[in-house]
């Protein structure tokens, strides 16, 4: 929700957002591309474009933004959904509450598939600040410069430009045992035998089983890209911590993922991606606080 887009000297203003906290969507855990600058706003790079975000009063500014890509940055932040909608529903529960309380500004972006699912084929068993190292590598290893205030940044690989690269290079990056998933997977999206653009038009059930095909993709890496590149906000990955507070909160301590996900979409239904990142950004905050 946005009432206008207007120029000024050295981008795009987007006026009157709400529901919009740049912390809070780029430091949730649902991207790896964007980092806080010391007065507080955030540079990133999506879908080969390079922008410093910052908000003032209610309006969000895309320095570097280009006014025919308002579209773009408008789909890209969420910004035609209702979040406080989501949010009344959602904080019916208790739990939730809560969690919304902590990260009321969180917004799901629409994030590029390619990149979403290397992304996350390098966050099986890893940690975020070694997620993003690895992305940031390849993307200089592998992408497109571009320049944003002189400076240089680097563009997300398309699947082409990752073709030649071997098991060794992408070690070098930093993806370890993953790296030849990362060098089978691109090959096969090269070679056409699993079509994304038909799964993401799939109901998220059959759409996650179809992703699974590719390597290094298991239910929980399959249900973020699903979310965060492909619009499936009824569904709900279920990691460590999203286990720990469900476990926690909503469930036996011994239910396995399988359950906790079907508890998760079966409760909060077609806003059970929302659910699971508000949890997901308040349980990292509760930390050991849990047991
Ligand atoms: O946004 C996320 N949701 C869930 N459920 N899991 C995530 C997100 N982001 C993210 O990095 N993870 C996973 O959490 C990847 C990795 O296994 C771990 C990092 O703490």
């Amino acid at each position: 929700m946005y009432k206008e887009v207007v120029k000024y000297e050295k981008g795009i203003v987007l006026k009157d957002v709400r529901d919009f906290e740049l912390k809070h969507i780029f430091d949730c855990g649902q991207c790896f591309r964007w980092n806080e600058e010391p007065d507080g706003s955030y540079i990133g790079v999506a879908s080969k474009k390079a922008v410093r975000i910052s908000k003032k009063h209610e309006d969000i500014y895309i320095h570097g933004g280009k006014f025919e890509d308002a579209d773009f940055w408008i789909s890209y932040l969420d910004l035609n959904r209702d979040y406080k909608k989501i949010k009344e529903v959602l904080s019916k529960d208790k739990i939730l509450m809560e969690a919304i309380k902590h990260g009321e500004g969180i917004r799901i972006l629409n994030q590029e598939i390619f990149e979403t699912i290397i992304s996350f084929i390098i966050s099986a068993n890893n940690r975020i600040p070694m997620i993003k190292r690895a992305v940031e590598n390849i993307s200089k290893r592998f992408g497109e410069e571009i320049l944003l205030d002189n400076k240089i940044y680097y563009t997300f690989p398309s699947p082409e430009e990752l073709k030649n690269a071997t098991v060794d290079d992408l070690k070098n990056c930093g993806c370890g045992f993953r790296a030849e998933y990362i060098v089978e997977t691109t090959r096969q999206i090269l070679d056409g035998n699993v079509n994304l653009n038909e799964i993401k038009t799939m109901p998220t059930d059959k759409a996650q089983k179809e992703l699974m095909n590719l390597k290094g993709i298991g239910p929980k890496v399959a249900d973020c890209i699903l979310l965060f590149s492909m619009g499936k906000h009824d569904a709900f990955p279920v990691d460590v911590w999203v286990k720990r507070v469900m476990q926690h909160f909503y469930l036996a301590p011994d239910v396995n993922l399988a359950k906790i996900r079907e508890y998760g979409r079966n409760t909060f239904g077609e806003y059970a991606g929302f659910a699971q990142q508000y949890l997901f950004y308040y349980v990292r905050e509760l930390k050991g606080k849990l047991e």
